[in-house]
């Protein structure tokens, strides 16, 4: 990605560069990449504070920063491949043309990742429905999971006039996919209504994990074959995750989350990750990191289920 250094200055002492991890040299590259990271910086339709447009770039900067060794896995996870695709920019011309626009170019990507987990960074929830629609159109006609980490249900048939917005992507997929939603705590009425007519959508609420760790056999029981990984990371508690467009209290930790984590990536096949809306804060940069850490966590977890 970035333009040769001329032969004469290739040793000078220099920053890392901004690719996820700073990693550069034969980890970096596509031919030995486990994961491709497509930054996503698209914002439009977020409802009480703005800023997911620079959610990408501050994974970016804030994985910089992340030890590679990992003490759980013994190993340093980065030995698994990264390649970091430089941003994607989607229209301005609203949410709907935004989604067909990711399409096209995240079908572009799939067909050249191969076995590479394409990971996804956003952006606002909206732009969900691309890539689990095109999992969805690859699946050979089985469906496949998504596993929704969220605070909200996102299932409104639509939010502020737009089907396409972020409160509504959930609703746009329901029909093609089978979604095992965890650590919901805001939904409408209509919502509720929803997940109890149809089978195909299965909801831990948040409420139901705080004391026990049953959930995590729920959730992995509800999970077919193939599972598609959606985090929005409102999920989380407010204490470790401010620094999102809707806060939501008592919100799932972070331990018991990597768990289930770790179960799926060693118990089903991943086909696909985002992670999204993230609303950096100024002077705080611990969300930042959670959500780096995260990622490298996933990372971490597919490598050592491709070790076995
Ligand atoms: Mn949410």
């Amino acid at each position: 990605m970035l333009a040769p250094i001329p032969a004469g200055l290739q040793d000078l002492s220099r920053e890392l560069p901004h690719t996820f991890l700073g990693l550069d040299g034969d980890l970096a590259r596509w031919e030995n990449a486990g994961v491709v990271i497509l930054p996503v910086p698209y914002e439009s339709t977020v409802s009480y504070q703005g800023g997911t447009k620079r959610g990408p770039a501050a994974i970016i900067e804030a994985s910089r920063y992340i030890e590679l060794y990992d003490q759980e896995l013994d190993t340093e996870s980065a030995e698994h491949g990264v390649f970091t695709l430089p941003a994607l920019h989607l229209t301005g011309a609203g949410p709907e043309a935004a989604v067909r626009e990711l399409r096209e170019s995240y079908d572009r990507v799939l067909d050249e990742a191969g076995d590479r987990l394409v990971i996804v960074l956003g952006g606002e929830h909206s732009i969900t429905s691309a890539p689990v629609l095109a999992h969805a159109a690859r699946s050979g006609g089985k469906r496949i999971s998504v596993l929704q980490f969220d605070a909200h249900s996102d299932l409104r048939t639509e939010y502020e006039g737009s089907a396409y917005s972020h409160a509504a992507v959930m609703a746009r997929c329901v029909d093609d996919v089978d979604i095992v939603a965890v650590g919901i705590r805001a939904l409408t009425s209509e919502e509720r209504e929803l997940i109890r007519e149809r089978g195909s959508i299965t909801t831990i609420f948040a409420e139901e994990m705080w004391d026990n760790e049953e959930w995590i056999d729920r959730a992995m029981h509800a999970l077919g074959d193939r599972v598609y990984i959606t985090f929005d990371v409102d999920y989380f508690d407010p204490a470790s995750m401010p620094a999102t467009g809707t806060p939501e209290p008592g919100g799932p930790a972070w331990y018991p989350t990597l768990k289930l984590l770790r179960r799926v990536f060693q118990e089903r096949r991943v086909v696909g990750v985002d992670v999204v809306e993230l609303a950096p804060m100024p002077g705080n940069a611990a969300p930042d990191f959670l959500t780096a850490k995260l990622i490298y966590k996933m990372i971490g977890y597919r490598a050592a289920a491709a070790r076995g």
